[in-house]
C-alpha cells in the first residue's frame, strides 16, 4: 500500500473529501500504529524522568518528522489538495508545562528515545494546562487552556493506583502518551489524573474552589499560591504525582523481575526540581510496606534517585511548612522525619537540614542529603551551586555534585521549524548534522563563501516574511520585514530583565525624538507569560503594552520603532519566532539565570546573542568566540559581591544618570499616563527606583551601547553580520539535548546496554 492508500483505509474516503479534522485524525492514528511498532523490550536499568511539566508542543509534526513519515505524508495530502500545515491548526497545544524546566524535560524525552535508551516520564495531566494569555486593556488575562479534545495523544488506560491525600484515598489513573525518537525507538510519557475532575467549577477566568480536591486536583499547573489553600494544593497535586508515579515504577520493576533490594538496577529516577522530591519518602515508605527496613530502604532510593537543581533563586527551592505536610500526608511525616534525624547525624550545620527550626520541610536539602547526584544546568550554575548556594552540601558530598549543561532537540528546533535553513545546511554539508549535531561544524569551510552567506540571509529574510503573514493573522499586527527582529522571548520575570529592554525602548524613543536616527528600524518582539499573582511582572507587561501604543501614534518614531507583544506564548508561537530572529536577547542578570535554552534555540537558527555572561550564555560564547556574540553587563562575580556587599542602591543610580531618569520618569509621565494604567505605571516606576532587586540600572548603559553596535553591524557590515551567524549554526552542536542525554547516561543513569549511544561527550 502507498501512503495515500494507509490513510484512505483510516478516513475511509478520498482524501480530497476529507476535513482537516477527518485527516489530522487520520493522521494520529496511523502515527499511533507505527510508533507502536517501536516500542522495545527493556532490560536492565530504565529512567524515570519525573517532573511536574512537559512541555511537549504540538506532536504531529514532530511525530511524522521522528517516524519518518512527514514528505510522505506531506505529498500524499498536497496531491489531493491538502495542506500538511493546516492540518496541523487542528491539533491543540498540550498546555503542561511553564517555561524551560517543562520545555527540557520535552527535549529529553525526544533524546531518550532518539538514542534508544529506554527512558519514561512521570507526570500529571492537567485539563487546562497552566493558562491561556490574552491581552484586554493592555493587562494580561489568564484563562483556562483546554488542550483535552475527545482525541487525543495521551490515552486512557485501565491502570490505576490509590492515593492516599489528607487521609482519604484517591484513585490515580494512568494515560500513556507515546514518544517516539527520531529514527529510534517508543517511550512513554506516563501522566496521572483522578476520574472525578469536574472542569465545570471554574469560573471567572482562572478561579475554583480550592478545597474540593476529588474535583480540582489536575485543573492547572501551579495553581495560584498567593494563598494557603493554593499551596496546598500543589502539595496535594505534588503527592499525587510522587505517590502514583513510585506505585508505577515498583510494578514495572517488580514485572521484569526485581526483588526490590534490587531496585537500583531496574530503575534510575531523576528528579526534576524540588516539586517531586517527595518520592524520596514516598518510594522508602513504600519499600517499608514490602518488608525492607528503613535503613536499607535509604539506600536502594539513594543509589535510584537523582536531583537536578534548575535554579538558585529561592522561589525554587521549596520549603513546606511542616503542618501543611502533617495534614496533606501524614503517612510521610514519619519518613520525613527519620531522614531529618539520619542527615543530622552526618553533619552539625544547621542549614543543611531537611525540618529547619521553623518547621520548614526542605525539599532541596532533602533531594541532595539522599539521592547520588545532584546537578546544575550550566557551567557556571554548577560552579556557582557549589560554591555559594550549596557549598556547604559541596563540602559534605564533593562527589554528588556534577554538572550537565542544557540541550535541545534539534528535530523540533530545526529540522520542523526551520525546514528552509534545514535544506540549505544539506545541500552544504549533507545529512549527518540530523543524527550528529555536531557535524554542523562542517559548515564553518563556507565562512567566507558569499554565495552561501547571501544564501542563508535570503532564508532568514523569507522565515521573517513568515512571521509577518503569521503576526498579522494571529495578532493583527503589520510589521516591516526589512527591519531588525529583535526577540525576547521567555517567562516574564524580573530577574529576565524584560523591564531592561523596556527601559532601552524608551531610551530610542526620546533619541529618535531628539534627531538621533538609529542605524536601522528595529522591531522589537515579545513572548511572555506571568505567573497571575506576579504584580511587578505584570506591570512589566503593562508598561510595554502601553509604550506599543505611544511609539504606534508617532508617526516621527514608529518608522523606526516598533513593539510587538504576541499573545499566548507557547511552543507553537516559538516555533514561528525563533527561525525568524536576527537578535536574540539573553539579558539575565549575571549569576541569576541557571541555563536558558531559548538562547541555544536562537543561535541554531541563526541569529546573534546580545546577552550577559550569565547560565550557557558563558558558553554560548566560549563556542563562538567574542566576536560572533554580542556581551555587556556585569559579570556574575561582581553581582554576587554586590549583593554580599547589600550596598546597591537603584535611587543613587537613577540619580546620577541623566538618561537612566529620563527613561524611568517616561514609565509614568503624560504619555504613558494617558494612554495606561497609572496605578500599574506608577508601581513599576517606584520599584525600579528603590528596589530594583535585579541591577537593571548598573547594566542599562552598557546594554544601551552594546545593542547599538549590534545594529549597526547588521546595517554597515551585512556580510560579516551573516559570517557571525553561520559561526553560530555551526557551533551550535554542542547544544544538542542528545549530547545532554548521552551524558547523563554516561554519570548517573547507565541505562539499559549504554553501549548503543553513539553521541560524542562534550566539545
Ligand atoms: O529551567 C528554568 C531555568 O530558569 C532556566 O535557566 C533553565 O534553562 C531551565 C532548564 O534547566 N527553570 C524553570 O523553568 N523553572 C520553572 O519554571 C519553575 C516553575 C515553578 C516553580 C519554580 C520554577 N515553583
Amino acid at each position: 500500500m502507498n501512503f495515500t492508500e494507509i490513510l484512505q483505509n483510516l478516513t475511509k474516503k478520498p482524501l480530497a473529501d476529507c476535513t482537516d479534522q477527518e485527516l489530522y485524525l487520520a493522521l494520529l492514528e496511523l502515527v499511533r500504529q507505527k510508533s507502536a511498532d517501536r516500542v522495545q523490550s527493556v532490560t536492565g536499568r530504565k529512567l524515570y524522568y519525573i517532573s511536574a511539566e512537559f512541555l511537549i508542543g504540538k506532536l504531529l509534526s514532530n511525530n511524522l518528522i521522528n517516524l519518518g513519515l512527514y514528505e510522505e505524508a506531506r505529498k500524499a495530502l498536497a496531491a489531493a489538495g491538502k495542506n500538511l500545515s493546516d492540518i496541523e491548526e487542528v491539533e491543540p497545544e498540550p498546555s503542561l508545562g511553564n517555561g524551560g524546566l517543562g520545555r527540557l524535560a520535552a527535549c529529553f524525552l525526544d533524546s531518550l528515545a532518539t538514542l534508544n535508551l529506554p527512558g519514561d516520564g512521570v507526570g500529571l495531566r492537567y485539563h487546562f494546562g497552566l493558562f491561556h494569555q490574552s491581552f484586554e486593556n493592555d493587562i494580561q488575562n489568564e484563562k483556562p487552556d483546554p488542550w483535552l479534545t475527545a482525541h487525543s495523544w495521551a490515552e486512557k488506560t485501565d491502570i490505576t493506583y490509590p492515593v492516599e491525600l489528607a487521609g482519604k484515598e484517591y484513585t490515580a489513573r494512568l494515560y500513556k502518551l507515546a514518544v517516539t525518537g527520531y529514527e529510534g525507538r517508543t517511550n512513554t510519557l506516563n501522566l496521572f489524573d483522578l476520574d472525578t475532575i469536574d472542569e465545570s467549577i471554574v469560573h471567572d477566568g482562572i478561579a475554583f474552589d480550592k478545597t474540593a480536591i476529588d474535583k480540582n486536583l489536575t485543573l492547572f499547573l501551579y495553581p495560584d499560591d498567593s494563598d494557603e489553600a493554593g499551596r496546598r494544593l500543589r502539595v496535594y497535586q505534588q503527592y499525587l504525582m510522587v505517590s502514583a508515579g513510585a506505585q508505577l515504577i515498583l510494578a514495572e520493576c517488580a514485572a521484569r523481575g526485581c526483588n526490590y533490594h534490587d531496585l537500583a538496577d531496574y530503575a534510575a529516577i531523576q528528579i526534576n526540581d524540588t516539586h517531586p522530591s517527595m518520592v524520596i519518602p514516598e518510594l522508602i515508605r513504600l519499600l517499608g510496606k514490602k518488608g525492607i527496613a528503613f535503613e536499607e530502604a535509604v539506600e536502594i532510593v539513594t543509589r535510584t534517585c537523582a536531583y537536578t537543581n534548575h535554579t538558585i533563586l529561592a522561589e525554587a527551592l521549596e520549603k513546606w511548612p511542616r503542618a501543611y505536610l502533617d495534614a496533606v500526608v501524614p503517612q510521610l511525616m514519619p519518613v520525613i522525619e527519620k531522614l531529618d534525624a539520619l542527615a543530622r547525624t552526618r553533619t552539625a550545620d544547621e542549614s543543611l537540614a531537611i525540618i529547619d527550626q521553623d518547621s520548614l520541610v526542605h525539599m532541596a536539602n532533602m533531594d541532595i542529603h539522599f539521592t547520588h547526584s545532584t546537578n546544575g544546568v550550566a557551567a557556571l550554575h554548577t560552579e556557582i551551586l557549589k560554591n555559594s548556594e550549596l557549598h556547604g552540601f559541596y563540602e559534605l558530598y564533593p562527589e554528588k555534585f556534577n554538572n550537565k549543561t542544557n540541550g535541545i532537540t534539534f528535530r523540533r528546533w530545526l529540522l520542523e521549524c526551520d525546514p528552509r535553513l534545514t535544506a540549505r545546511l544539506e545541500q552544504y554539508i549533507g545529512s549527518g548534522f540530523r543524527k550528529d549535531a555536531s557535524e554542523l561544524e562542517k559548515l564553518l569551510t563556507f565562512a567566507d563563501d558569499e554565495t552561501v552567506l547571501n544564501e542563508l540571509t535570503a532564508v532568514k529574510k523569507a522565515n521573517k516574511e513568515d512571521l509577518a503573514d503569521w503576526l498579522l493573522k494571529t495578532q493583527n499586527v503589520k510589521v516591516n520585514t526589512n527591519a531588525v527582529f529583535d526577540i525576547q522571548s521567555k517567562r516574564l520575570h524580573e530577574y529576565k530583565r524584560q523591564q531592561l529592554n523596556l527601559l532601552y525602548l524608551i531610551h530610542q524613543y526620546h533619541e529618535i525624538k531628539a534627531g538621533h536616527q538609529p542605524a536601522v528600524p528595529l522591531v522589537s518582539i515579545f513572548g511572555a507569560k506571568a505567573a497571575p499573582a506576579y504584580t511587578i511582572a505584570k506591570d512589566i507587561i503593562h508598561a510595554l503594552l502601553t509604550l506599543s501604543k505611544v511609539i504606534a501614534a508617532d508617526p516621527e518614531v514608529s518608522k523606526w520603532l516598533q513593539i510587538v507583544f504576541i499573545e499566548n506564548y507557547n511552543v507553537t508561537a516559538a516555533e514561528k519566532l525563533i527561525p525568524a530572529c536576527d537578535l536574540s536577547e539573553q539579558i539575565s542578570l549575571a549569576s541569576k539565570e541557571a541555563s536558558g535554552t531559548g538562547n541555544m534555540k536562537f543561535m541554531l537558527n541563526g541569529a546573534l546573542t546580545l546577552g550577559t555572561m550569565d547560565g550557557a550564555n558563558v558558553e554560548i560564547c566560549q563556542q563562538v568566540g567574542e566576536e560572533n556574540i554580542y556581551i555587556f553587563g556585569q559579570s556574575s562575580d561582581q553581582v554576587i559581591h554586590r549583593y554580599a556587599a547589600n550596598d546597591y542602591v537603584a535611587a543613587q543610580w537613577y540619580e546620577n544618570d541623566a538618561n537612566i531618569r529620563r527613561a524611568i520618569d517616561f514609565l509614568n509621565g503624560p504619555e504613558m499616563l494617558a494612554a495606561g494604567h497609572s496605578e500599574s505605571l506608577n508601581r513599576l516606576h517606584h520599584e525600579l527606583i528603590h528596589k530594583d532587586w535585579f541591577q537593571t540600572l548598573p547594566d542599562f548603559n552598557a546594554y544601551v551601547v552594546r545593542k547599538g553596535q549590534a545594529l549597526s553591524d547588521y546595517t554597515c557590515d551585512p556580510i560579516g553580520w551573516r559570517r557571525k551567524c553561520l559561526v553560530n549554526i555551526a557551533k551550535a552542536g554542542l547544544f544538542s539535548s542528545d549530547r545532554t542525554i548521552a551524558e547523563y547516561d554516561h554519570d548517573i543513569w547507565h541505562l539499559g546496554n549504554s553501549s548503543r549511544t553513539h553521541v560524542r561527550l562534550g566539545a
